[in-house]
């Protein structure tokens, strides 16, 4: 029979169940690489871009390069990696910011990815290649200024005049916005709820920066008007009608953030960590005492929880197992997860937990939209809550 000893001071603080033991040699390459972008590129000059309000759109090019746009697709340009290995890069990347994080999910996964999934040939090649090198960016619009939770009660709408659609409506809090050359945009016609391929340059299209936000500042998000904008009769993507062509979208956006936010919960961890063990109060390391070691150890808990799911979640899709409604758990757990392990650290900093100087109240800022977009709480809840008991609390 064997006994397990314990060894005090053997564990790791920052991989507590070695979790890292359970990724690949291929996969620890892809993370370590986009952990030292972020070190590099985004955590010197984060807090000014925060404080400025300011996407650096300079970094695009830099993350096309390495792969992270559309990176979980195939072809076309595309990266095509392991969902695990997509989930990974998001992790890495909201341990820099959520805005760096949401503008690569917006770019491959809510603006590639129904253009890779329901596009004509034609569509996939004239977009994809250039929006996997960054040369072109996308923006999604679903949500309206009176249609959010619900999407399905949308009033943009698709009307034919002879072979062209002319699309009418305003899209409300739409990530990357003002940056976009092309908008996805979903509209209601005869046919049930369609997808629109919109170059931003169509005449009637026009798109309004969202200002005064106190979250995601370093991510840029607008009001979309579309007014006459006439297309093409193939503008349209032919392969989905309805509902389910958006929320077909929403699980691979959703399955980055069930990765992303606990790259942010573990940046909040570890400053909380760093900080406990070199501030001093009552003569010893706040580290020493009983009530900060348990904060600290349910935020090490949690970000271990929350890892474990996410790469559980990240398995299950790349063998072909994963049912939407996991996708629902891992963004409604993860996320209020980090943000609760946010606010843990922002408490054990003290007066230094509400600066820029620190990273803990801008991923606590930038996790209130986490929480909200890509259905809130309340909604994933209600999902799941219709997964386990059969009765639907929408109807
Ligand atoms: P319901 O009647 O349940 O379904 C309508 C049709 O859709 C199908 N469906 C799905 N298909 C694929 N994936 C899913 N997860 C699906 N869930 C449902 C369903 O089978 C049905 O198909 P069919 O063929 O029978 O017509 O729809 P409902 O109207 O009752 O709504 C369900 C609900 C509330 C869960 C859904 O509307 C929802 O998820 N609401 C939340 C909206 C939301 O998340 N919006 C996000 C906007 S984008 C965004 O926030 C980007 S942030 C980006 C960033 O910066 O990172
Ligand atoms: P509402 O739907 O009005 O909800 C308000 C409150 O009511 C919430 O607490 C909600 O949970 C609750 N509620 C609603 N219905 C129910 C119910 N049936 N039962 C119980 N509670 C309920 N959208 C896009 O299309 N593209 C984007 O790129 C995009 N980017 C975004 C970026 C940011 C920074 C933010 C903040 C939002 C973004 N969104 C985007 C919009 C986002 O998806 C919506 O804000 C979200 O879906 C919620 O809609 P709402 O804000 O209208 O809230």
């Amino acid at each position: 029979m064997s006994t397990t000893a314990a060894r005090p001071g053997k564990v790791d603080p920052y991989d507590f169940l070695q979790i890292d033991a359970l990724l690949s040699a291929e996969e620890r390459l892809l993370r370590d690489t986009v952990r030292r972008f972020v070190a590099d590129r985004v955590l010197p000059d984060i807090a000014e871009w925060f404080e400025a309000g300011t996407f650096p759109k300079e970094l695009v090019k830099e993350m096309a390069a390495m792969g992270l746009l559309g990176m979980h697709l195939d072809g076309y340009g595309c990266a095509g990696t392991s969902a695990v290995a997509y989930g990974l890069a998001c992790l890495e990347l909201e341990a820099g910011d959520s805005g760096v994080r949401s503008f690569v999910s917006v770019q491959g996964s809510l603006a590639m990815f129904p253009i890779w999934r329901f596009g004509s040939e034609e569509q996939k090649q004239q977009w994809l290649p250039a929006m996997a090198a960054g040369d072109v960016i996308g923006c999604f619009g679903l949500t309206e200024p009176d249609s959010g939770s619900d999407p399905g009660s949308m009033r943009t709408a698709a009307r034919r005049h002879g072979d062209d659609w002319v699309l009418n409506g305003t899209k409300m809090w739409i990530t990357n916005g003002d940056l976009a050359d092309v908008a996805v945009v979903w509209a209601q016609t005869d046919d049930g709820i369609r997808g629109f391929i919109v170059p931003t340059d169509t005449p009637g299209f026009s798109s309004n920066a969202i200002h005064r936000k106190l979250s995601l500042r370093a991510s840029v998000t607008s009001e979309l008007v579309l007014s006459d904008v006439r297309l093409p009769g193939d503008a349209v993507l032919p392969e989905v009608a309805g509902l389910k062509g958006p929320l077909s979208c929403l699980n691979e956006a959703r399955f980055g953030i069930l990765f992303g936010a606990v790259g942010a919960a573990r940046a909040c961890y570890e400053a909380a960590l760093g900080y406990a063990k070199q501030r001093h109060q009552f003569g010893k390391p706040i580290a020493s005492f009983q009530l900060i070691q348990r904060t600290l150890v349910e935020m090490m808990v949690a970000v271990n929880r929350g890892t474990l799911v996410a790469l559980h979640i990240g398995r299950k899709k790349d063998d072909g197992s994963l049912d939407p409604t996991h996708v629902n758990f891992g963004k409604l757990d993860n996320v209020r997860m980090a943000l609760d392990v946010a606010r843990q650290a922002r408490g054990v900093l003290g007066a230094n937990g509400i600066t820029l100087e620190y990273p803990v109240v801008r991923h606590m800022n930038n996790l209130e939209s986490v929480y909200t977009y890509e259905g809130t709480n309340e909604i994933h809840t209600l999902v799941l809550g219709q997964a386990i008991t059969g009765i639907s609390a929408f109807d």
